[in-house]
């Protein structure tokens, strides 16, 4: 006997994984001090919205309890966070800016 009668090869197909990072809510908290026009502002600044959105977003927020206020890459959801969070501290309101896995 040969022995080769059972080999069996299988060569599967494979396809390239191209594997996305993944990608981060960023999101404005309500409180019950932070004066609306503030919010607004930090809306414009940080998130380059028009007076119109961030307007609108800010009363979802104010309403709604939170919004999700935009959706990055790690390291600039992370700067984005840290940017609100600085800027609300400095001008002693107590906004609050956090980020959440999609
Ligand atoms: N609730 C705040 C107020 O009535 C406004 C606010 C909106 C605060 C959105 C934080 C986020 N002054």
């Amino acid at each position: 006997n040969d022995g080769d009668d059972n080999d069996v090869s299988v060569v599967l197909q494979t396809r390239p994984k191209t594997k996305r990072p993944p990608l981060y809510k960023v999101m404005l908290l309500n409180d019950d001090f932070t004066p609306m026009e503030f919010v607004v502002h930090v809306l414009e600044r940080f998130f380059g919205m028009t007076h119109a959105q961030a307007f609108e977003i800010m009363l979802t927020v104010h309403k709604k309890g939170l919004a999700v206020v935009g959706v990055f890459s790690h390291e600039i959801a992370e700067t984005k966070v840290t940017q609100v969070m600085d800027f609300a501290r400095r001008n002693q309101h107590p906004l609050q800016c956090t980020m959440e896995k999609e």
